[in-house]
This record gives structure tokens, sequence and C-alpha cells, in this order.
């Protein structure tokens, strides 16, 4: 990363630092800042312009021509610097190569695969919520959150059971990743050599178990629907982003739902809200904080002019939380609120391909888990988990009391 743009004159200015440990813990005070400031906002520190309302992030993530991701979703311009792994073929592209892959993955995550998984996932649903409300005390991250979805998606993509420890920290390095060259990303880095051979080798056709959807990109292949060279690089795409992504987003929910006790009521009264609650929380503490784009092209928004080749950082965590969209009491957990629209899975020809996995897991698990529990509340302090795109928490000490 390199600071090379010219300070923009007339566009408002933040000196934070959006990937410090202060921002990162706790992201919302400087969230209000930033949308206050403008609609467009020049961050000193790293030479970027920033979009912290929903009405801006939202346009910018559906204009996919000037504001584009094969230049990276990080801050490093992959036009200027080697990226740290090849690029994604879906995340980290364009129309029209990012269309050819972005439909073969729609096929491979479609609602026939989706129906087939809702039994096999159901029963580990319920199996640890029992095992947990019987405990009464537990931790909803390290013992639900990183729990529940390493039972049941390596074995929906058909990944052998040897070396599934590698999931969640490849995750957490991929995400670290995007940020600019600071500790957390130095040190996800230094450990990933491992990580991502072993990564890259469950990659392979051979290590893919029949009928997963890792089996089934290749049967894409197959069909030639994609090439045999990109088949690798969508498996390499569901193990990076399908597995952190779902845990923050199960122990975010949990959370806020342990913050509101009257809200797990109303959940307990009707698990059929889970899916709601869910949004919800999305919204509330999305687990994917930013997403960057660069400028294709010098671009006027909201009166002022993001020359071409800018880095643009997109806070969908504060879009999601934009008075201006949602209302006095945006910053309120509230089931019954209407959620859907959020900006949490993205928008646009990048909109979260993994979506109905991410929701049928969690459906699942936070229904199981109100049926049996009448009440949820802390029983302890959270302790937040550090990382440059995702924000959630390490632990979160929570006391159940059964049905
Ligand atoms: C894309 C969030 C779960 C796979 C995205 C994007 C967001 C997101 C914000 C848009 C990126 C952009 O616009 O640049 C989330 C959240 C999840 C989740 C909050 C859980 C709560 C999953 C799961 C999978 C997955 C479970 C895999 C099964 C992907 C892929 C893309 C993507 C491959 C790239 C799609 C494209 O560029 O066309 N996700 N995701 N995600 N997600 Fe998810
Ligand atoms: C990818 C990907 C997609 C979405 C998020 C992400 C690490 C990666 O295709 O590899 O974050």
């Amino acid at each position: 990363m390199t600071v090379d743009s010219p300070p923009a004159t007339g566009v408002p200015t933040l000196d934070d630092d959006p990937f410090g440990t202060e921002v990162l813990s706790d992201p919302y005070d400087f969230h209000r800042r930033l949308r206050d400031a403008g609609p467009v906002v020049f961050l000193a520190r790293y030479g970027i312009y920033a979009m912290g309302r929903f009405e801006h992030v939202k346009a910018a993530l559906s204009d996919w021509a000037t504001f584009v991701s094969s230049r990276g979703a990080g801050i490093s311009d992959f036009a200027k610097e080697k990226p740290w792994r090849p690029p994604s073929l879906l995340l980290e592209a364009d129309p029209p190569d990012h269309t050819v892959v972005r439909t073969a993955m729609n096929g491979v995550i479609s609602p026939r695969s989706m129906r087939a998984l809702r039994e096999r996932f159901a029963a580990p649903a319920a199996e640890i919520a029992d095992r947990l409300v019987e405990q009464g005390t537990f931790d909803a991250v390290t013992d639900l959150a990183e729990v529940y979805p390493l039972r049941v998606f390596p074995d929906a993509v058909g990944l052998p059971e040897e070396g599934r420890e590698n999931l969640l920290p490849y995750g957490g390095l991929a995400f670290n990743a995007f940020g600019p060259d600071n500790e957390l990303r130095r040190t996800a880095l230094a450990a990933a050599a491992p990580v991502q051979a072993w990564v890259m080798e469950q990659c392979q056709r051979e290590n893919l178990a029949p009928g997963g959807f890792g089996a089934q990109i290749w049967a894409a292949a197959d069909r030639g629907e994609i090439s045999a060279e990109q088949a690798p690089m969508l498996v390499r795409s569901l193990l990076t982003a399908g597995v952190d992504t779902t845990v923050y987003g199960i122990g975010n929910t949990v959370y806020g739902l342990s913050r509101h006790p009257e809200q797990w009521a109303q959940l307990h009264a009707s698990p059929a809200k889970a899916k709601f609650a869910f949004d919800e929380a999305l919204r509330w503490e999305s687990p994917v904080q930013t997403f960057f784009r660069t400028t294709s092209r010098e671009v006027e928004v909201a009166g002022t002019t993001i020359p071409e080749g800018t880095k643009v950082l997109l806070f969908l965590g504060s879009a999601n939380r934009d008075p201006r969209h949602w209302g006095a009491d945006a910053e309120a957990l509230d089931i019954n609120r209407r959620a859907a629209g959020h900006v949490a899975f993205g928008m646009g020809v990048h909109q979260c391909v993994g979506q109905p996995v991410a929701r049928l897991e969690t459906e699942l698990v936070l229904s199981a888990l109100a049926e049996r529990a009448r009440s949820l509340e802390p029983a302890g302090e959270p302790a937040p988990k550090l990382n440059n795109t995702l924000k959630g928490w390490a632990s979160v000490p929570v006391r159940v009391t059964p049905a």
C-alpha cells in the first residue's frame, strides 16, 4: 500500500484509521462521524476515499462498471501491486469474465442443492442445541458459532476430515489480507504458506467427495460451463468465504439477541422468526464490515469528484446503521423491523452467492436453540475478535434456561 493520491481539496477529510484496534473493536462511533462528514470522505491516512451512507454505498455496489472489483476488493490495487494469492475469479473479477463463473456457481448453490441439504443440516443443529441447553452456560462463539458451521459445511463441500482445522485460519487470513499492511495482515500472512497449500490441495477433483458443492463445480467444468483451470479456483472461493463469515454471522446474531432478552422471548414464542432475526442481526452487526472498489474513470458522487484509479472503501456495516435510511432507531436491534434490503451480503453482481447456505445454517441452529431455551442472557464479558474486514467476537459467554 502506498499513499500516492493527492490530498483531496474540498472533500471532507478524516484522520482516523479504520483498520486500527479502536475502530475494529467498536466501529460505530467512527461510522457515525463518517456518515455525518459527508457522502464521500477522504481518509487522509491511506489516501483513499470512503462512503458510509446507505444510499451511496448501495449505488456504488450496484455500479460495477465504475467501481470495479478486478483491481482487488482490498486496499491493494492489483494494477500496481502483486496480489498475495491469484485473484478470485468471482470476487476479484468484473463482467463479462465474472458473469460466466458466477452463472456456473449459481447453478451449484441452487434451490435444488439447498433442498437436499436441509435435512443433513437440521440434525446437527438439534443435537448441538440439545447439548448446550442442557449445559445451561456456554460460549456462543467457541461452543456454538465455531462448532455448527464446521460440522455441516465441510461435508456439504465434500472435503476430507483431515486438515479441516485449516479452514478458519484460511478465512481469517483472506479477510485480514483485504486490509492495509498492518500487524493483523502481516501476522496472518506470515503463517499463510501451509494453510494455503492445504486449501489448494483440497480444490483438486480427486479430493472432493461425490455430490458435494466441490464435485458439482467440477461437473460444471465437465459440461463446459467453466474450464478445468477455473474449477479449483471456484472451490477455493467456497473455502475462503464459506466458513468464517457464517461463524461471525451466528456469533453476532446470538450476541445481539443475548443483549435483548425481550426479543429472545419473542423468538422463543415463534422460532419461525429466526430468519427475520438473522437479517436484522446482519444489519445491526454486519460480519463483513467493508469492501473496496477501484474507480475505472473519474466519477462524480453527490457533488464530489473521485479521480480515476482511486481506491474507494465501502462501509457496509455503516450503511446498515444509517439513520437516513433506517430511521432514528437505526442503531437498535429489532427483529420486527423490515431489515431485508440491508447490504450485509452486498448488492449487485457480486451479491453473496453463498447466501442460501448462510441462511440455512443460521435459521436451523437459531430456531433449534430458540425452541429449547426460554431465555438467553449474558454470562460474562464478551471478547472482540479483531480482523481487518470481519466484525465479531472471540468469546460471548451466555446462559440459557430450558423451555
Ligand atoms: C460475496 C458476505 C456467507 C461465498 C459476498 C459479499 C458479501 C458477503 C458482502 C459481496 C462482496 C463484494 O461485493 O465485493 C457474506 C456474509 C456471509 C456470507 C455476511 C455470512 C453471514 C457466504 C458463504 C459462502 C459465501 C456461506 C459460500 C458458501 C461468497 C462468494 C462471494 C461472496 C464466493 C463472491 C461472489 C461474487 O463476487 O460474485 N459475501 N457472505 N459467502 N460470498 Fe459471501
Ligand atoms: C473468494 C471470496 C469471496 C467473497 C469473500 C471473500 C475472503 C473471498 O471468492 O475467494 O473473502
